[in-house]
């Protein structure tokens, strides 16, 4: 699929600078993108975006300082310059793509509040579908950062075609900060998302048996809602060559501690088992956002390796074990040859129906809602005994 990235704040920001980095790398050229910030620094923060592609808004309101965690402000500043931003799209050239993904951290300000405005303004110029790739913050980030993220994807969910969520708090390790998590979590999520936005596209070993094409993965995701991507990653070594010695290719590899299944020499029956192993690996897994995978309408079971481990009835037989465990029966699809040393699986649950962390944001945004309202309340029967002789504090 080719894909145009907006990565609106900095987080935004971030992950599209190693979405393009990692596509560049492997050389496939299916994705391009522009960056957007009100904070001048977080901009000149990237390492791979051309200058000419990092958007700076906001100027004459926070002078490049940035919102802070203003996401009311954000979004204002986004539906001012809208025109601005669309013509610095066009620029980069929209005519070839499949798809748009606006990439952003919920709970902050920019990306928070400029993602939906701009999600609602893409879907009314383009005709291609317009996804959103929503951070959501954890809980120790504070409860301001929950409830703009609250606020933003309840929007959101109504302004872009899909939003597959990435949760904060499920992928970072006991003991350890957020902040000093960001790389890791980024490369997880670029690696996951790579390989699910890529699929499709032509690679030197030609197109799989079964290709999942973008009208698949736009059809997986067509039923609105939020989104989870599960994922899961086993050696595939050729006799006498080590899976670190041929590379991860696009998978980035693995890290130090890291442990894929090790490699067992197979054919037929027990290739597909492989595969089929792998599958359900990657749904039972951790997933980018954790939620009941019982309640996915929709499904998308993409398998990537060398074309020597790719199996149809393998991923057949996947798609049948899927169907079997989600709400609904639509099930899509297929293999993508790369060159890797490794085989992965990655499952798109579209449209998920319970997801603890979501329902948590919800609570909390309902929550303070009713707070505003009992102090407006408050400050009204204060005002109405201002004048009076009764105090309200007696009564
Ligand atoms: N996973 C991840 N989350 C980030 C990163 N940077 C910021 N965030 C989170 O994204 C949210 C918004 O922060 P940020 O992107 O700085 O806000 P903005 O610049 O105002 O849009 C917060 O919950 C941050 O914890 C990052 O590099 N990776
Ligand atoms: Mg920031």
């Amino acid at each position: 699929m080719r894909v145009f990235f907006i990565g609106f704040g900095q987080a935004g920001g971030k992950l599209v600078d190693m979405f393009l980095a990692q596509d560049k790398k492997t050389g496939a050229n299916s994705f391009r993108g522009i960056i957007i910030n009100t904070a001048r620094t977080d901009l000149m923060g990237v390492k791979n975006i051309p200058m000419e592609d990092r958007l700076l808004i906001g100027q004459t309101k926070v002078k490049g300082h940035g919102v802070g965690t203003d996401n009311v402000t954000g979004a204002k500043v986004a539906a001012d310059e809208i025109d601005t931003i669309i013509n610095a799209i066009d620029r980069r050239g929209t005519h070839d793509i499949d798809a748009f993904v606006v990439c952003a951290g919920l709970g902050g300000g920019t990306g928070s509040g400029g993602a939906p405005v701009l999600c609602r303004h893409l879907k009314r110029i383009y005709r291609e579908p317009v996804y959103a790739l929503g951070v959501i913050p954890a809980p120790e980030e504070g409860r301001l950062y929950s409830l703009n993220a609250a606020r933003s994807l309840s929007t959101l969910v109504n302004e872009a075609d899909n939003v597959i969520v990435f949760d904060n708090s499920a992928w970072k390790n006991d003991g350890e900060s957020v902040k000093s998590a960001y790389e890791r979590l980024n490369e997880e999520i670029v690696r996951r998302f790579g390989v699910l936005f890529r699929a499709g596209e032509v690679t030197k070993y030609g197109v799989g048996e079964m290709v999942v094409d973008s009208s698949e993965i736009i059809n997986t995701l067509r039923g609105g809602g939020i989104s989870s991507v599960g994922y899961a990653i086993s050696e595939a070594i050729p006799k006498g060559k080590s899976a670190a010695k041929s590379g991860g290719g696009l998978f980035g590899g693995l890290r130090k501690k890291e442990k894929a299944e090790p490699h067992v020499d197979i054919t037929g029956d027990d290739k597909s088992a492989k595969i089929i192993g792998l599958v359900r690996r990657a749904m039972l897994g951790r997933l980018t956002l954790p939620c009941d995978y019982s309640t996915a309408e929709r499904a998308l079971v993409l398998v990537a390796g060398p074309p020597a481990e790719l199996d149809r009835k393998g991923v057949e037989k996947s798609k049948s074990w899927v169907e079997e465990n989600i709400a609904g029966v639509e099930v899509r699809g297929g293999d993508y040859p790369v060159d890797s040393g490794y085989v992965a699986a990655v499952v798109l649950l579209a449209s998920i129906g319970n997801a603890p962390r979501i329902r948590e944001l919800m609570e909390l945004a309902k929550e303070a809602k009713e707070e505003v309202a009992k102090s407006r309340e408050r400050a009204a029967a204060v005002s109405m005994f201002e004048d009076s002789e009764v105090d309200p504090l007696f009564e």
